[in-house]
């Protein structure tokens, strides 16, 4: 079963990433992942953090002359700003990151023991581990697409019509909105946010294309594919909220505006992913029953504004209990665009997941020959590399 486990803390050594399960016969190198890690560093509203790393792995096992051989594959990504054991206590507790509950829980009198591994740090791991898990899943033609929706408040109301547009246009913004009408507008938002010592959380919208009919169960509450999405982006650091498709809109509306009715067209049987089922629209995000349906899976990720602030609010000191405003050493303003990164990444790891738990494999041959036999059956070409 293909799974993941990191380590490592924010100004530790290094950051850790194991991978589990992955095939062998991948061709993956280094510059892949540090081309991931690049673009989770960068975007609009990094603080000083940033200047600091520069972000670059070091395979050390699972691979050899660049092709996966089965075994474990491990990251390692060092800390330009190791300095843990010289660091100072933490007894000014945040509101709205681990600190309190954490040392309540830990029997801590210093929050730097909780705080180091709570940082979204951690997050440069997990997109190591999406970058590999990329590469796999577009030898079947799945592509895994993670852009900012809005920043504060300021969002966009264009959605994606060509991918190769949006990947152009994403890639040419400093916010990684597909949308360059609202940049101005965000990055003045982000300026005045600075300037007030303030932070901004925003909205991530991540489409997987390519998803074959199937992946995800209805059997069991925890193989549900929609359930294993939601939780895997509630775990990025500061997501609050998650939805599918229509999503939380689904509630105001009939029956018959939220549903995707089902029409055949004989000329694609043997083309499209969904065996000339096709619908119109995708209210459902590629997603029924907790099974992918072979339409876009499409999600979104509701990100709270960063806890570190630098006009700090109010909060208690652990060991006088008396009124304090909270620890601040140095922050974001925003980190929207970077966890656009990470939840790409982590719908990519669980879409994997749920594709090898169907077709998997110990090698690529394997699993391609178990993906093709699937596709055989339902009359599909299986043309997808
Ligand atoms: C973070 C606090 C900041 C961020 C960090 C997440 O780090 P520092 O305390 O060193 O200033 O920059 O994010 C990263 C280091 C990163 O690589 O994304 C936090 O408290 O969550």
């Amino acid at each position: 079963m293909l799974y993941f486990k990191t380590a490592g803390e924010s100004h530790g050594k290094c950051l850790i990433a194991i991978v589990e399960g992955f095939p062998a016969g991948i061709l993956i190198d280094e510059a892949i992942v540090n081309r991931e890690l690049r673009r989770r560093q960068g975007g609009l509203g990094r603080g000083g953090r940033m200047q600091i790393e520069e972000d670059r792995v070091e395979i050390l096992s699972g691979v050899r002359k660049n092709i996966t051989i089965g075994s474990p594959i491990c990251f390692m990504i060092k800390n330009s700003d190791y300095k843990i054991d010289e660091l100072p206590a933490v007894t000014r507790p945040r509101p709205g990151h681990a600190d309190l509950a954490g040392v309540m829980k830990y029997n801590q009198k210093d929050a730097r023991n909780i705080l180091e591994r709570a940082s979204a740090r951690e997050t440069a791991a997990r997109v190591a581990v999406g970058a590999v898990l990329k590469v796999l899943l577009f030898q079947f033609g799945i592509d895994v697409f993670g852009y900012v929706r809005g920043i504060g408040g300021i969002n966009s109301d264009k959605f994606i019509k060509d991918m190769e547009v949006a990947k152009k246009n994403r890639e040419q913004s400093r916010s990684y909105c597909i949308d360059h009408d609202i940049e101005g507008k965000i990055i003045e938002k982000i300026k005045q946010t600075a300037e007030k010592g303030d932070s901004l959380g925003g909205v991530i919208e991540v489409i997987a294309y390519g998803v074959p009919v199937g992946l995800g169960n209805h059997t069991q509450w925890d193989l549900r594919l929609d359930a294993r999405l939601a939780g895997a982006l509630m775990s990025v650091q500061a997501i609050k909220g998650v939805e599918l498709g229509l999503g939380f809109g689904v509630a105001d509306k009939f029956g018959s505006e939220v549903h995707d009715e089902i029409f055949y067209d004989e000329a694609k049987q043997d083309k499209s992913l969904t065996g000339g089922f096709k619908r119109t629209t995708n209210n459902a995000g590629g997603i029924e029953g907790g099974i992918s349906n072979g339409e876009p899976i499409v999600v979104r990720a509701y990100m709270k504004p960063i806890p570190t602030l630098k006009k700090p609010l109010r909060s208690v000191d652990l060991l006088s209990k008396e009124p304090f405003t909270a620890t601040y050493e140095r922050s974001d303003v925003c980190a929207v665009p970077a966890a656009s990164v990470v939840c790409e990444a982590m719908v990519t790891f669980e879409i994997a997941r749920a594709f090898l738990e169907k077709f998997g494999g110990d090698s690529l041959d394997e699993v391609k020959r178990n993906y093709e036999g699937y596709l055989s059956n339902m009359n599909i070409a299986t043309n997808f590399t």
